[in-house]
């Protein structure tokens, strides 16, 4: 039987905190609760997920090289704060071929300045922003219908 597609999940720094503080903003699941969710809907989608987080800039870039080199389907994308800031995950989402979608609990665009540009959304095939753990939801089934 033919392997399912992998799809990476990749979440950047602080979303290790999700659950645990400003519920108002980021809604009160914990990381593993919204991989438990993604897994269940991964099958369901005949896809397999790969969901990871890390604090550490370098480590997103690392990963996105590797979903180019897995061979993943896609990529879900929540860089946190270094949606804002990165130029190296601009050139590494620029650099593979494999499709990234940018992924937000908030909606960056209704909050501070700062948070108005994204170096991610840049590079990325689409976004999807604003929704909570629903965010990750619909870019799951979009990415999956690539
Ligand atoms: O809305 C999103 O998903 C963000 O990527 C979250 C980032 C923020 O910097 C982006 O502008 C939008 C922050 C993640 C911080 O996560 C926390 C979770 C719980 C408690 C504190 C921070």
């Amino acid at each position: 039987m033919a392997e399912k597609p992998v799809i990476y999940v990749l979440n950047g720094p602080n979303l290790n905190l999700l659950g645990t503080r400003e519920p108002d903003i980021y809604g009160s699941q914990t990381l593993d609760d919204i991989a438990g969710q993604l897994e269940d809907q991964a099958q369901a989608l005949g896809v397999v997920v790969d969901v990871r987080q890390s604090n550490h800039e370098g480590h997103l870039v690392d990963w996105l090289h590797e979903a180019q080199t897995m061979n993943a389907k896609a990529v879900l994308l929540n860089a946190g704060a270094y949606t804002h800031s990165s130029i190296a995950l601009y050139d590494a989402i620029k650099a593979i071929q494999t499709p990234v979608i940018e992924v937000h609990l908030s909606n960056p665009h209704r909050r501070e300045a700062f948070r108005h540009k994204s170096y991610v959304g840049a590079a990325a095939l689409g976004t999807v922003a604003g929704f909570g753990a629903l965010s990750y939801t619909l870019a799951l089934d979009a990415a999956a219908k690539l």
